[in-house]
């Protein structure tokens, strides 16, 4: 097998336009020349990197891409990491990956240069780099491709391991799921270090030749403006978009309105995901644009797994059918699996979709199957007339807020550590906004005072600002079972 399948197909594409900036174009071709460049810097010789991880810094864009490209040429491991994390959230995932490298665009470089320096990783500047191109290795589906860290039941994230051949299955259920063609537009404003951004919009659309309009953030006037002027054909964001696009375009006048809309209505297709994206949020998208946005349901072990159609009824709070190539069972707490509809159950996956293992894990790996293969997702889920809809998660310790999967223990780890904190409980409340709101409930020390604000700015070098609390509750004690457990449902009633 002499190309990676992203890689041999772009090599069709040749010189259809990758990338489109407002300072220009970027080609498949300039891409393949890229990343062969950055993966001989990265080989420096050797034959064949043998799965080392390497991490990649930057923001979404051509120079991503060909860095990414450039180190799987080069017979590595992927290990994306957060542009706006803090040191230690960094420091974890590049000692707990091993990396041995870490790619970075030169601004990131300035910024992880020292913790590289301390932890002895090679930094490699993507903007700087510009070796000529050697002889690059053979590489099989089935080598390691990327570790993505994931928060979860466990208070430190997990790097969830895929393949080159995993990442196929993942991208190729979708294209045909949604028929992406070589004619298709996308603007990627979603971070790079989830698969939301990395394979729903950026690999679908180089899988396919199609154009992609990177944005650092999401950055909403700029996006609308292109909105506007039809640069798009799809659109792919989390719930909590679509809820501020709502407020923004009711709040801006009726003719600028309009033109937005108009916009928007053009779209052949607009999907949200990531998250619940409440029935009455998808109505009034409905209302305001004529659209139907398309809700679909993913985890990063699994890619894509259940998807409202393409074509056909995209039933408002529900998420649709297994997608191509994706299995999908419900099974009961009793361990039935549940054959009829209107029976709650948790959604199990198995297909060449799902993820290998949790890196360095085997434990955590062999505890998240059960005996046929079937990846327990912690999800709970109903099948009502042909439809799934999502009623909510096993854990009570993880939360979704604004696509983010966030782990409770995480942030209580963290809170724990500051000096007036002698007990806490993290949950998430409801919020119109970002889904669940974090919220902290904790019991200080002694005569200790303490606010949000002021525990807010504590948070921002420990923790990434989306995992930060958002509302907090000082309590005399945190409510617990005879175990000594804290009982979180009873915390709700406590802000
Ligand atoms: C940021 N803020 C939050 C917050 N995140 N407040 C509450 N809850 C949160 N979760 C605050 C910041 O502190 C800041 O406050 C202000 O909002 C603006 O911050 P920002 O980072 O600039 O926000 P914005 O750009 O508006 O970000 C919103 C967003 C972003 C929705 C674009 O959260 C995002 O990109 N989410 C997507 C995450 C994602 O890709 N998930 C997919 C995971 S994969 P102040 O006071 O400083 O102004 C997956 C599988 C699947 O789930 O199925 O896809
Ligand atoms: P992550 O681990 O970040 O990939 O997040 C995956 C989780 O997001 C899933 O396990 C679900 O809990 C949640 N999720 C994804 N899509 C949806 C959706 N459409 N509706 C409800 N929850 C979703």
């Amino acid at each position: 097998m002499p190309d990676l399948p992203l890689i041999a197909r772009a090599k069709q594409y040749g010189s259809a336009v990758a990338f489109r900036t407002p300072v220009g174009t970027t080609t498949y071709q300039d891409l393949l020349t890229r990343s062969a460049s950055l993966a001989s810097t990265l080989l420096a010789g050797q034959p064949d990197l043998k799965e080392a991880r390497v991490a990649l810094l930057a923001p979404a864009g051509a120079s991503y891409v060909a860095a990414q490209w450039g180190l799987w040429r080069a017979g590595a491991v992927k290990v994306p990491i957060c542009l706006t994390a803090t040191e230690p959230e960094w420091e974890y995932s590049l000692t707990d990956s091993g990396a041995s490298a870490v790619m970075a665009d030169s601004a990131s470089a300035l910024k992880i240069g020292p913790l590289c320096l301390r932890l002895g990783i090679r930094l490699i500047d993507i903007d700087a780099a510009n070796d000529s191109a050697g002889p690059l290795p053979e590489l099989t589906p089935d080598r390691r491709a990327m570790i993505l860290y994931t928060s979860g039941t466990t208070s430190k994230p997990k790097g969830v391991v895929t393949t080159h051949a995993h990442i196929s299955a993942q991208i190729e259920s979708l294209i045909q799921a949604w028929e992406w063609t070589k004619e298709d537009r996308i603007p990627l404003f979603l971070p790079m270090h989830h698969i939301h951004g990395i394979i729903n919009v950026t690999c679908c659309a180089l899988w396919v030749g199609a154009t992609i309009e990177p944005f650092t953030k999401f950055d909403q006037p700029a996006i609308l403006e292109r909105v506007k002027a039809d640069a798009y054909t799809l659109f792919m964001a989390v719930p909590t978009i679509y809820v501020k696009l709502i407020q923004a375009l009711e709040s801006s006048d009726a003719a600028e309105r309009a033109k937005v809309v108009a916009g928007f209505a053009r779209l052949r297709l607009m999907v949200s995901g990531s998250a619940a994206l409440p029935a009455s949020v998808h109505l009034h998208w409905t209302a305001l644009t004529g659209q139907k946005l398309l809700e679909r349901y993913g985890m990063t072990e699994i890619g894509m797994a259940i998807s409202n159609p393409l074509r056909g009824e995209r039933r408002p709070g529900a998420v649709g059918q297994a997608l191509p190539g994706v299995e999908i069972r419900l099974k009961t707490e009793a361990g039935e699996i549940i054959t009829s509809e209107n029976i709650p159950g948790e959604i199990q996956v198995r297909g060449s979709n799902v993820f290998e293992e949790y890196w360095g894990k085997p434990t955590a790996t062999a505890e998240s199957f059960d005996a046929e293969g079937w990846y327990r997702t912690g999800d709970m889920a109903v099948f009502e007339t042909g439809y799934y809809r999502i009623m909510g998660r096993l854990s009570v310790d993880i939360i979704k807020s604004g696509g983010y999967k966030l782990s409770a223990l995480e942030i209580e780890a963290a809170l724990l550590e500051h000096p007036d904190i002698a007990e806490c409980a993290v949950i998430g409340l409801p919020d119109d906004t970002w889904g669940e709101a974090v919220s902290a409930a904790i019991v200080v020390k002694g005569e200790a005072k303490l606010e949000l604000p002021t525990l807010r700015d504590w948070c921002k070098s420990r923790l990434s600002v989306y995992k930060i609390p958002q509302r907090l509750s000082v309590v005399k004690e945190l409510p617990r079972n005879a175990m000594g457990k804290v009982t979180k449902p009873a915390l709700k009633n406590m802000f």
